[in-house]
């Protein structure tokens, strides 16, 4: 390979060598330390308008904020479309380079995606370490995962994410060594690190096949149940936990980052002999990685197979980012197959505006509910629609029970609403709501009876 091996080699080490994940070392943070505050150049290359442009640098900064970065310097440079090989212009790279030599920051940032020789060339003229978005959104899930499979879902995508950059990286050796019999040292350590990853994805994805088997089984049940089930879904931030707290009393974690939940949690809350379910999990945000959404898909599972999905927006975003967030949630909601499923508008965080904004806000979104997770604003007619819900899903069943059989009749009493019973001439004629499972039930049995 020559001369040009050497510094591809010291690459290696800076971005991509130095992974080979153990067992011992579950869910490594992929890019940051985690100890210090590190300072971060944010670089960004758009095409956008001023109010998106201005939203999509505010939302990076919070997403480093959260990651443990605080942004020193930003680059922004307007263009159609990134440079293919450096990401920037030259001339601003250049700018760049001069202002990092001076200011020894720990980490430039992407706004947007790099592909793996964009991130190389930088990492090469900037000498330091370049992290694109992707990167730091894995980063801070690395950061909150807590339960097992959680943990083994973030590292799984982890590992796509650096597999994929591998890829590109090899198949850019591969050329630059003229084919497979010219390899050199650089490459066959890529190739090692290459097996390894795999090997590892292999056995991650194994782990989360078994844990999706139990979790199938949970599936099942809930799916059996006749409890309405809501999932909580929305953009990271909008207050969903918040909103879960407040309308079932459970202690999930809430704070001013993004992706603060990651695991999904379901409680219950009843009222008058009619339950609701709600989960809270893992909340959206534009362009959600891809290797994110695959690995937690059977925690996006609660999301699908709900009866109502509960879309929580921030009131308090301004129009644009309001819209853009929320279109962002409906993407990932199609992409999880989520698409079809009844929804309902929650504006949350209601008491950060003035009365005029609320009530134009109420004349813009005539059928969603306003709430506030903090003030208890709203969360009464939030709980009356649930439980409505839950209500209109049950099936009107009427029935004519022999005589002989009591035990169905207190089947229908203890599952039921509103019964109502009358002697018929071969039995209890008996009226009831009941949930469509156990309706089905207490039918099937009636039916048995007859024949
Ligand atoms: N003012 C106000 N703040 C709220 C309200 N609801 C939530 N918050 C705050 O918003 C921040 C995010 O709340 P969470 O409930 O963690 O939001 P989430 O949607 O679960 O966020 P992720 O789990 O990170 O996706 C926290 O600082 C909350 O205290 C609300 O109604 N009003
Ligand atoms: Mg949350």
């Amino acid at each position: 390979m020559g001369k040009q091996s050497a510094p591809l080699d010291g690459d290696l080490q800076r971005t991509y060598r130095g992974r080979a994940w153990r067992d011992e070392e579950p869910n490594r943070r992929l890019l940051l330390d985690t100890n210090v505050e590190e300072k971060a150049v944010l670089i960004a290359s758009l095409n956008c308008s001023a109010v998106e442009e201005a939203d999509r640098l505010t939302e990076m900064g919070e997403l480093l904020r959260t990651a443990g970065a605080t942004v020193v310097h930003r680059v922004v440079q307007h263009r159609e479309r990134p440079d293919p090989r450096l990401y920037l212009g030259k001339g601003r790279l250049e700018e760049l380079s001069e202002w990092v030599k001076e200011h020894k920051p720990n980490v430039v940032v992407a706004e947007g995606d790099l592909a793996a020789g964009q991130q190389r060339h930088l990492e090469d003229k900037l000498n330091t370490r370049v992290v694109d978005r992707t990167g730091i959104i894995l980063d801070i899930f690395a950061l909150h995962a807590k339960s097992a499979e959680g943990k083994l879902q973030v590292e799984l995508a982890q590992m796509e994410y650096s597999y994929s950059r591998q890829e590109g990286l090899w198949q850019h050796l591969e050329r630059l060594g003229g084919g497979v019999g010219t390899r050199g040292p650089g490459e066959s350590q890529l190739e090692s690190d290459r097996r390894m990853i795999r090997e590892r994805m292999g056995v991650l994805r194994k782990r989360l096949q078994e844990a999706a088997k139990s979790r199938d089984t949970m599936r099942e049940e809930r799916m059996a149940s006749a409890v309405t089930r809501v999932a909580l879904a929305g953009y990271t931030n909008a207050g969903k936990s918040s909103l879960m707290n407040a309308l079932t009393g459970a202690e999930v974690d809430v704070n001013d980052a993004l992706f603060e939940t990651l695991d999904a949690t379901t409680r219950a809350f009843s009222q008058d002999g009619v339950k609701v379910l709600v989960s809270d999990t893992v909340g959206f945000i534009r362009h959600l990685p891809h290797q994110l959404v695959e690995s937690f898909r059977s925690t996006l599972d609660e999301v699908r197979d709900a009866h109502l999905i509960l879309h929580v927006a921030d009131a308090s975003e301004d129009d644009d980012g309001r819209e853009a967030r929320a279109k962002a949630v409906v993407e990932v909601l199609d992409e999880i197959g989520a698409g079809e499923v009844p929804h309902l508008h929650v504006m949350n965080k209601c008491d950060l505006l003035d009365i005029e904004d609320l009530d134009a806000l109420r004349r813009q979104y005539p059928t969603a509910i306003f709430t506030s997770a903090i003030s208890g604003e709203g969360l009464d007619e939030l709980r009356d629609r649930l439980l409505a819900t839950a209500r209109a899903r049950w099936d009107r069943v009427v029935l004519e029970v022999p005589y002989s059989r009591g035990d169905v009749i207190s089947a229908i009493y203890s599952a039921g609403r509103e019964v109502t019973q009358e002697a018929g001439p071969e039995g209890t004629l008996i009226r009831a709501l009941m949930p469509p499972v156990d309706a089905a039930r207490v039918r099937a049995l009636a039916a048995r009876e007859r024949q």
